[in-house]
């Protein structure tokens, strides 16, 4: 927009098309000049036609009242959410509960979400680790991302029209669900990717003590019915995952191929594996019917001595790579999987081509430069280079792809540079860097400790996303902004804006329930002990002003929010049942519950949106029985 900088003060006319970046080294140069690098109102930087400010360089400073470019989806661990994050402000603007509740959003208190949740196991939390939106062609389409439930076993689908979850699936023979990507390119499958051995069935009925006799089994999701459509049992266990953006294969990372239920167990051998699933002949495998069904799932069995294995067409290949590999991730060409293990400062780079062609998988890996300690996963800028955490060194290190393939194997030549980050990062996420054609100009390190970055706030440290500046290859990787992070996302995909078209109100035609207009409200007793409400509501009433019912109903009471301007939302705020049901606009919810204390109970909106917001009451009115 122009009204940040006009022509009238001169200073544009004076730098035609220089950006900030530009003019701060102009300025330098000038010395005259130098002194007003801080006027940023005058400095603005160049802006994009919807009023978009394009930060320039590593410049990541979004004015108020401009929109960042980028959304960034980051899980939230512990708290089983999905936060979303502008970038590169690295503001943070929303959160979508997915595992656990959120009163601000009513999830979790209305019929709805309630009965999602109670259909997934019930439980009360779940630990969010891989964020993935859906592709179309390669690129993202905006529709949908899912996420992973680590501690229950479950795969999460969030509608990116109304930023909220719509559908969890609980997996079926697969307890830890850690990787979970979609199917390239166009969103085909949903993988989770079991990471804790159990038995299958794990129901007591088999050998429970001895760790040989466990399994994990890699499951595939249809991404629209959310059913899981088959799984594959494997030897070792699994860990991280990611696709050819083709189709053709998963991967999977494995740091347990012993098989053990000690620390120093899985720790004993000095190589792992990888795992390629081969997704079209998994597919022939189950369409000729050779698999065993475990809890309705058809299970085929992946496992090394399999008849499946053996011969020239194996459906998974086993690929033996350093010592407890965690990241995996697929070059944006497809040329090349990348996986680093933990416990060896190699990566290994994997020839996608080769794996079905080579007789030894060793000579699949074409690649292992020598990065540095605890090199965890992998981003890229779609310019050639990879970039990989190193965790225990507290670094990022840059280095080039092809050079790693030239290059003798624990060669260190490919390494770039590395940047000191703060401290200890598990992943790392580029712009786009999961698609076929990432941004290459900001990259977020999702740093595990912040130590004495921040203000102390007792045991308990926030992380530290430090936001990276990667779009110039000369000066180098430049550390922009730490921002604290409440425990703990892991993993994120950044998705340009231009691809999510967020509704600005709901579509009543969306909804299951009916919509309720003003002069339409009903209360009816249905049956004996039970009570049907239908009310709207708006600046500033409900439908009904007071709602008299007998102890021991049960009410039914579903509420339009018949608001037609976006953002104005209203909630119905039960005191005392434990119900927040927030309504946005055009939106209906319902939420059922007894009435089993006789007294009168407020109703209020609990989202404040206007003047006489704190007048928006009704009764509930509960007669003794
Ligand atoms: S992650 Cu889940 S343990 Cu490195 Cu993908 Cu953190
Ligand atoms: Cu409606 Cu506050």
């Amino acid at each position: 927009s122009g009204d940040q900088a006009t022509g009238d003060d001169g200073f544009d006319s004076m730098l035609p098309g220089l950006r900030r970046r530009d003019f701060m080294k102009a300025g330098a140069a000038v010395g005259g000049l130098s002194g007003l690098a801080g006027c940023t109102s005058l400095l603005s930087d160049e802006e994009t036609v919807d009023g978009t400010a394009s930060a320039s360089g590593a410049d990541n400073s979004v004015p108020p009242g401009e929109h960042d470019e980028y959304y960034a989806f980051l899980s939230g661990g512990q708290q089983g959410d999905v936060r979303v994050y502008g970038l590169p402000s690295m503001r943070e603007l929303i959160r979508i509960p997915v595992f656990n509740r959120d009163a601000s959003q009513g999830y979790g208190h209305d019929d709805e979400s309630r009965q999602m949740l109670e259909d997934a196991g019930g439980y009360t939390w779940g630990d969010t680790h891989h964020p993935r939106i859906s592709q179309t062609d390669g690129d993202y389409d905006g529709r949908f991302a899912y996420v992973n439930d680590k501690a229950n076993g479950r795969m999460a689908r969030i509608d990116l029209t109304y930023f909220e979850t719509d559908a969890i699936v609980d997996i079926p023979n697969q307890q830890g669900t850690h990787g979970a990507c979609a199917q390239l390119p166009d969103t085909d499958l949903i993988f989770g990717v079991g990471e804790f051995r159990t038995p299958i069935p794990n129901d007591g009925s088999g050998e429970l003590h001895d760790p040989d006799s466990y399994g994990s089994v890699l499951a595939a999701i249809n991404p629209e019915s959310m059913n899981v459509e088959w799984e594959v049992l494997i030897d070792g266990n699994m860990d991280n995952g990611d696709g050819s953006k083709e189709g053709r294969y998963f991967f999977t990372s494995a740091y347990n191929s012993e098989e053990a239920a000690t620390e120093s167990g899985m720790t004993r051998d000095d190589r792992d594996d990888v795992k390629a699933f081969d997704i079209p002949r998994i597919e022939a495998a189950v369409e000729a019917g050779n698999y065993e069904t475990i809890n309705e799932v058809p299970v085929v069995d992946g496992r090394k001595d399999s008849s499946l294995n053996q011969g020239d067409e194996p459906i998974v290949h086993y690929i033996p790579t350093p010592k407890s590999p965690h990241g995996v991730s697929v070059t944006p060409d497809n040329e090349y999987v990348i996986v680093s293990g933990k416990l060896d400062p190699t990566a290994s780079v994997i020839d996608i081509d080769a794996i079905d062609e080579v007789d030894d998988p060793d000579d699949a890996i074409v690649g292992q430069p020598k990065l540095g300690l605890g090199p965890l996963h992998t981003a890229y800028d779609g310019r050639g280079h990879a970039y990989t955490t190193l965790f225990i060194d507290s670094q990022v290190v840059k280095w080039d792809i092809e050079e790693a393939v030239e290059a003798e194997a624990r060669s260190e030549s490919p390494v770039i540079e590395k940047i000191d980050v703060h401290y200890n990062p598990g992943h790392l996420i580029a712009s786009e860097s999961y698609t076929e054609d990432p941004a290459g100009d900001w990259l977020i390190s999702l740093n595990k400790l912040s130590k004495d970055r921040f203000l102390p706030v007792g045991p308990q440290h926030p992380e530290n996303d430090q936001l990276i500046y990667i779009g110039d290859d000369e000066e180098g990787m430049q550390l922009v902004k730490d921002s604290p992070a409440q425990a703990e996302p892991h993993d994120a995909s950044i998705c340009h804006k231009s691809k999510l078209d967020p509704a600005k109100t709901y579509d009543p035609d969306d909804l299951e329930l009916s919509y309720t207009d003003e002069g339409e409200e009903t209360m009816e007793r249905v049956s004996e002990d039970r009570v049907e409400i239908e009310m709207y509501s708006t600046r500033n009433h409900y439908g009904f002003q007071e709602m008299t019912v007998q102890e021991g109903d049960t009410i039914e009471m579903q509420v339009t929010n018949i608001e037609t301007t976006n953002d104005m939302l209203h909630s119905v705020a039960i005191p005392e049942h434990d119900i927040n049901m927030r309504v946005a606009p055009q939106e209906t919810r319902k939420a059922t519950f007894t009435a089993d204390e006789p007294g009168v109970y407020w109703i209020y909106c609990a989202h404040f949106c206007s003047a006489l917001h704190l007048e928006m009451r009704s009764r509930l009115i509960v007669e003794p029985e």
